[in-house]
């Protein structure tokens, strides 16, 4: 639902009656499923989220998390939703194209160049439109929250330009555009559900794996990596997404509330996402004994250009229409 339309209709909603407080809400538990661990700064914006329900509500809402994938990967917690038996998943928009394809374009490489820039068009009519094409699905999306800018560890070498990629057993996020990426990049891709990367890791079934600092840290990749490069070439974002089917059963009132506390959540969430992403980066490089690699210009470049035909070759997936969308919506921020 597109944030001017839920605003209009609160507001004709409020002008209409004049209810007494709670007086349409319910007692209600909503239990959320994530792939990260619980010390991940999901838990932040799930924390504040529930503040936001005390205050909504009298504490007549709950909002009970499970963390580490116990209630299933990204896909498949978002299938429960669509079947009405979960409430609620916080998941990367990548594990979800095979439902939506035009979330890939939240994968294309070196996509977005800040943490602002991604804000401004999640949180701007691009989000929103995007945020629409769930509804079908039997999903809503009630706020983008932060899982960040992608960056590679290994367990074999230092990477400190695209050929020391070649030949590793990368394991991406189950999305043909970063197999793509990776594969560009002469790595050997193998998708999987980020519930198995840290025992595939271990076992040496796969070399690497990419992800932001705050997820390395938080899911201990360090015990098992010893190297860290930073490339920043994906940012992804999560969905806060809820169960159609459930939602139906809720009021408007009870509708808002879940809108605004998601959006209180996500103010906390990305804001503790930022502060804590610094300083995983200081522990892995101490205390994780990661050896760090920070890439050239030239290295740099040399990534981007090698990944460069990923856009062309994944727009008549993703929609050639949203690939345009999303650069003019770009464009037109770069340009403000
Ligand atoms: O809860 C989100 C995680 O399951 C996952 O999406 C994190 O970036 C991630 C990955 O690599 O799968």
């Amino acid at each position: 639902m597109k944030p001017v339309l839920r605003i209009s209709l609160t507001a004709a909603l409020a002008a209409t009656v004049a209810l007494p407080a709670f007086a349409d809400i319910q007692s209600r538990t909503f239990s959320v499923s994530n792939g990260v661990a619980e010390t991940h700064p999901v838990a932040d914006g799930v924390a504040a989220m529930q503040e936001c329900f005390d205050e909504r509500t009298d504490g007549q809402w709950t909002l009970n998390a499970f963390w580490s994938s116990a209630l299933g990967d990204d896909l498949e917690a978002t299938q429960s939703l669509r079947s009405g038996t979960l409430e609620m998943v916080i998941t990367s928009t990548s594990p979800l194209v095979g439902l939506e394809p035009a979330l890939g374009v939240f994968d294309l490489p070196f996509l977005f160049g800040s943490n602002e820039e991604a804000d401004a068009i999640l949180d701007g009519e691009f989000g929103a439109a995007m945020s629409e094409r769930m509804e079908p699905l039997g999903l809503v999306n009630l706020a983008y929250w932060e899982n960040g800018f992608r960056n590679l560890t290994n367990s074999a070498r230092p990477v400190d330009d695209a050929e020391d990629i070649s030949g590793m057993r990368v394991r991406v996020m189950q999305n043909q555009i970063f197999l793509d990426t990776f594969q560009n990049l002469g790595a050997n891709a193998m998708p999987m559900a980020f519930g198995e990367v840290f025992t595939a890791l271990e076992t040496g079934a796969i070399d690497a794996q990419e992800n932001p600092y705050v997820t390395i840290r938080t899911s201990q990749f360090y015990d098992v990596q010893s190297y860290l490069t930073e490339t920043r070439h994906a940012y992804t974002p999560f969905m806060v997404l809820f169960s159609g089917p459930i939602w139906q059963t809720l009021s408007e009132e009870e509708h808002e509330i879940l809108f605004a506390c998601a959006e209180e959540g996500r103010d906390v969430q990305r804001q503790v996402s930022r502060e804590r992403s610094d300083e995983a980066l200081e522990y892995l490089r101490t205390d994780g004994g990661m050896q760090f690699t920070e890439l050239g210009e030239e290295a740099l470049e040399e990534i981007r250009l090698a990944v460069a035909p990923v856009y062309e070759r994944h727009a008549a997936t993703i929609g050639p229409d949203v690939v345009e969308q999303m650069m003019s919506a770009l464009e037109a921020h770069r340009n403000q």
